[in-house]
């Protein structure tokens, strides 16, 4: 095992056994909703994995060490430093490592250490994906590289409209990345059941997802594939709602001069002031809603 990796019994019994595991993000925690809030979903979202039968990993890096499977307490302080904890992309683990300190990581770089460990599915909010404007930027998620690299199924509620989806999908579609959206025609849009972009592929039950999955690394395909689980109706914004404060938060973020890896925690806290608790409500809904399905791919497995 990689001497860097440190993972929790409850965990590596599990995977011993054969039994479901589901991995979670860190930088969601300390980058993606504030505090406490942020502590209470971590827990409850853990909680849902349980009782749907699978054991929860949530994953960050603690001094140094790749760490898979948190405690309360871990859940605790990421949560109180928020963004003070250095955001951690593939770029980032291994000198966060040799310097021996705490970073939280986004999904590429959970789904690299959830790998190592043997974890094949891993559930979260949205991914990284195109940002608008990419094409003066450049600014490409580096979480989307990572499911050429990485074989991972990753359960998300699509991707934020702060990005441009379509180029997303045209952006996963040249790196040869399987997309399934779960029981829909369309692509969610994260706080908004549908995006008006067709979806790539339709699934109506875990094991299917989970046939895919194998068939794709038995093939020798190797990388990870993407499902894209709608919010339920009841928590769907109004999307005029949301775009308006999307396009606010874009427009201040221009001016304020945010780019890079700051672009994205900017724009996640903008929203989330804009609008208040109703969209921070909708974002943990739509991540127990993901923590369920992806419990259930697990078993599946
Ligand atoms: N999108 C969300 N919520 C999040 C993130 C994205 O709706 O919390 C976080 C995830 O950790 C994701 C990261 O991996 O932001 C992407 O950051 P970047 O765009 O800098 O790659
Ligand atoms: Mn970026």
């Amino acid at each position: 095992m990689n001497k860097y990796l440190d993972i929790k019994d409850e965990v590596k019994q599990a995977l011993k056994e054969g039994k479901p595991v589901v991995a979670l993000e860190s930088t969601i925690i300390s980058h993606g909703m504030p505090y406490p809030k942020n502590v209470e979903t971590a827990l409850r979202v853990e909680q849902t994995i349980r009782e749907n039968g699978a054991v929860p990993a949530t994953i960050a890096i603690i001094g140094g060490r790749l760490k898979v499977g948190l405690t309360a307490e871990d859940l605790e302080y990421f949560g109180k430093k928020g963004p003070a904890i250095t955001k951690v992309s593939r770029r980032d683990i291994a000198l966060v490592a040799a310097r021996n300190q705490d970073g939280a990581t986004t999904v590429a770089a959970t789904m690299i250490i959830a790998a190592m460990a043997g974890i094949k599915v891993f559930a979260t909010g949205g991914i990284g994906g195109v940002h608008r404007g990419a094409e003066k930027t450049m600014d490409i998620s580096a979480d989307l590289d990572e499911f050429v690299k990485t074989p991972m199924i990753v359960v998300c509620a699509g991707a934020k409209a702060i990005l441009d989806l379509n180029l997303t999908m045209e952006y996963l579609e040249t790196k040869g990345v399987p997309v399934f959206c779960y029981k829909t025609n369309e692509l969610p849009a994260f706080y908004t059941k549908s995006s008006g972009i067709s979806a790539p592929n339709r699934a109506d039950s875990a094991q299917e997802i989970a046939d895919a999955f194998n068939a794709q690394q038995s093939l020798g395909l190797g990388g990870g594939l993407l499902v894209a689980n709608p919010i339920p109706d009841e928590y769907s914004m109004d999307p005029l709602r949301i775009n308006g404060a999307i396009e606010q938060a874009l427009d201040e973020m221009e001016k304020a001069g945010i780019h890079g890896k700051e672009t994205t925690p900017y724009l996640l806290d903008k929203i989330q002031k804009l609008t208040g608790g109703e969209s921070l409500e909708s974002n943990i809904m739509l991540v127990l809603n993901n923590a369920k399905l992806a419990a259930e791919i697990a078993s599946s497995l």
